[in-house]
């Protein structure tokens, strides 16, 4: 290290847990491992109490370590052993990590020096028609440059479709104030790019935005986007193993493409949610949707009504409230948020230092930061028969997490136990999405802040009147009533084999596919984020869109390197996999009785969210099945490759955690 001084004042104020990690890494001292890890008592930064001269111990001998990686200029040291890494891993979160995990671990932070996502060709590629085929992307949002980077990579040609001017999707559509991660950013970024330069922990909107547009010129991916074309329609020719891709251009006119596969990647949350509330269009006011933010509406002075109390309302309720007159929030039904002292924090300049300049810094904080958020809480929110409150939560360990939550929003409330009950839901914690406190109770505390729980009634020209005819005056409405999640894929007109469109598939609001991907019926056609994929336990959704990628690259170079025109999924392999999740998804918290959220559909079932863990769902989707499938080549039936087999056992693969 050139510069001892900054190392040393980095050292001082950098967590100790990736460092402790590279520390050992580098030296393979596993003595100074079991003597700080009795110190470190969770994987957030803020659960350790390591004595300083510990902490200063750890710091010299990294700089040591650090001098002589230096000094001999030693390559990067192999990766140590599965056992090694394990007690590596669990040392540096506190935590036992079972040994299931270190896979997906090391290959989520790259620890190895290999990049184990990337999907190779297993022929020859020269010779492979790779050229001929061609893939149609739909959305340049995360998931899209996700699909892009990798079919970059193999050489498949694609074009990828944008409805909007730029990139971006979800992180370009949502632009109300505060809008923000709620994913530790540095496990919120693709493992093959990940970003040593975020300002917070959880970043607000524009950096991340920024953060994917860098992406798409790091990687040369703007170059395939079409933007401003609005996929209408697409349709699938069995004959010729293709899908015609109807679009409407910004001037209004109509072209068609044709590709091999389609891929969609339009995101669950861009379609907003409009409140059929009474009168709705009668205000005369400016009303809009958190996701249409109108910057042109300046809301200093003004009387705001904010209707829902969802993940955009607490991120935009607290950064609006200190400017306008009056902010009344009208909630039907109180969500959990929970506390993280992280929330707020910029990233330390310690940290920012040595994630620049450390090696394996940034992956060892990666790997600390998917333990702390990936499935941790998993096991707690399956109902325990046996429960005794079943109403208020489903086991000990999600009531000792009511408890928690109830006794900070106390705290955060002043004692106010009026408000406290208006703001503690009925049902247990995670029944809807877990939201991060943006200082949302503090906000109910504002003097200038009306929190009306009473049912809407309907809206007029200037007010919006409640049940029991108490009336608000408001000049401005803003809409945070979420997003019409279950409806997937609309509005395009989606039509499969035989001209069966998606909509008959699933109805207006019951997606399903296999391992939320592929569904039977719709031949070539691969989805990102599409139905049970949602992650609501813990994770980042980056990690699953990167989990869908590869299996979707090894879907398609099945296709190429086999010849197949055609690759569906068996029914029967869909329906036992939906079978499976169903019956997962029945003694988990999102069906507690009395919950509603974007989770489900009006039937009531889970359509969104994935009731996997995240080790499960990644050992999945790992390797593609082609005996799940049944594929055609040109001028030839369908069938399903190697031996025509019935239904595999199903119930013996899939892991039920
Ligand atoms: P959400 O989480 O779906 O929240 C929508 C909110 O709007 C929620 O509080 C709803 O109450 C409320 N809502 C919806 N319709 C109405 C009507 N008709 N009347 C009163 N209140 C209503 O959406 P967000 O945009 O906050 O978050 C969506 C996701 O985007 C988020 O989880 C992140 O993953 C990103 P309810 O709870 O249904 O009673």
């Amino acid at each position: 290290m050139r510069d001892e001084t900054a190392l040393r004042a980095a050292l001082a104020d950098a967590d100790i847990a990736p460092q402790l990690m590279v520390l050992v890494q580098l030296t393979g001292d596993l003595e100074i491992l079991d003597e700080v890890a009795p110190h470190i008592h969770g994987a957030w930064s803020f659960l350790e109490s390591v004595p300083p001269a510990l902490k200063q111990k750890v710091a010299d001998h990294l700089v040591e370590a650090l001098q002589d990686c230096a000094v001999l200029d030693r390559p990067a040291p192999p990766l140590p052993p599965s056992e090694t890494l394990q007690r590596m891993m669990s040392g540096g979160v506190g935590q036992t990590v079972p040994e299931e995990y270190i896979p997906l671990l090391v290959e989520e932070t790259r620890l190895g020096p290999e990049d184990p996502r990337a999907v190779h060709w297993q022929r020859d590629p020269v010779g492979l028609p790779i050229q001929d085929f061609r893939v149609v992307i739909i959305g340049a949002g995360i998931a899209g440059l996700g699909m892009a980077v990798r079919l970059k990579e193999m050489g498949i040609p694609f074009t990828i479709l944008e409805k909007n001017p730029t990139v971006g999707g979800t992180w370009l559509e949502n632009q109300y104030p505060g809008c923000a991660v709620d994913t530790p950013n540095h496990f919120f970024s693709f493992s093959f790019n990940p970003n040593n330069k975020w300002s917070r922990h959880f970043s607000q909107r524009p950096e991340i935005h920024r953060y994917i547009e860098d992406s798409f010129d790091k990687y040369d991916i703007r170059r395939h986007v079409r933007f401003n074309v609005e996929v209408t329609e697409a349709r699938f020719d069995e004959a010729a193993g293709r899908w015609t891709v109807a679009l409407r251009r910004a001037d209004g006119g109509v072209e068609s493409l044709s590709c091999n596969a389609l891929i969609t990647a339009v995101g669950q949350l861009n379609r907003p949610s409009i409140p059929p509330i009474p009168g709705l269009d009668d205000f005369r006011g400016p009303m809009f949707h958190t996701a249409r933010w109108d910057g042109s509406v300046d809301l200093k002075g003004k009387r705001v009504a904010m209707i829902g109390t969802g993940a955009s309302a607490v991120q935009t309720g607290p950064s609006i409230a200190p400017e306008v007159e009056t902010l009344v929030v009208f909630q039907r039904t109180p969500h959990w948020a929970m506390h993280n002292p992280n929330y707020h924090k910029a990233v330390s300049p310690g940290n920012f230092w040595c994630l620049e300049h450390i090696p394996y810094f940034g992956k060892w904080l990666r790997f600390q930061l998917f333990w702390a958020g990936s499935d941790g809480f998993h096991a707690s929110l399956q109902r325990d028969p046996d429960w005794s409150q079943p109403a208020l939560s489903l086991n000990e360990a999600n009531h000792k997490m009511r408890e928690l939550i109830t006794d900070y929003v106390r705290k955060e409330l002043d004692g106010d136990e009026a408000l406290l009950a208006k703001v503690i839901p009925q049902y247990p914690p995670y029944g809807k999405r877990m939201l991060r406190d943006n200082y949302w109770y503090r906000m109910l505390k504002r003097p200038n802040v009306v929190l009306e729980t009473t049912p809407i009634e309907r809206i007029t020209e200037h007010a919006i009147h409640m049940r029991d005819s108490t009336v608000h005056e408001v000049d401005v409405i803003i809409l945070a009533t979420g997003f019409q999640a279950s409806k997937m894929l609309a509005p395009m007109e989606i039509v499969g084999r035989g001209g069966n469109t998606i909509r008959q598939a699933w109805g207006d609001d019951d997606p399903r596919a296999y391992l939320g991907i592929t569904a039977p019926g719709f031949p070539n056609l691969f989805m990102i984020y599409g139905p049970n994929t949602n992650l609501a336990h813990g994770g980042s959704i980056i990690f699953h869109h990167e989990c869908q990628v590869r299996y979707i690259c090894q879907a398609l170079r099945e296709m190429i390197e086999q010849g197949y025109s055609t690759l569906e999924v068996r029914q029967d392999i869909h329906d036992a996999y939906n079978h499976l999740l169903d019956e997962k998804c029945a003694g988990m918290v999102w069906t507690h009785p009395g919950v509603t959220s974007w989770y489900k559909n009006k039937a009531n079932r889970v359509t969104v969210t994935s009731p996997w863990r995240l080790l499960d769902y990644w050992k999945l989707t790992q390797h593609f099945v082609p005996e799940e499938f049944r594929a055609g080549k040109p001028g030839q039936a369908a069938r399903v490759p190697g031996q025509e087999r019935e239904a595999v056992a199903f119930a013996g693969q899939l892991p039920v955690s």
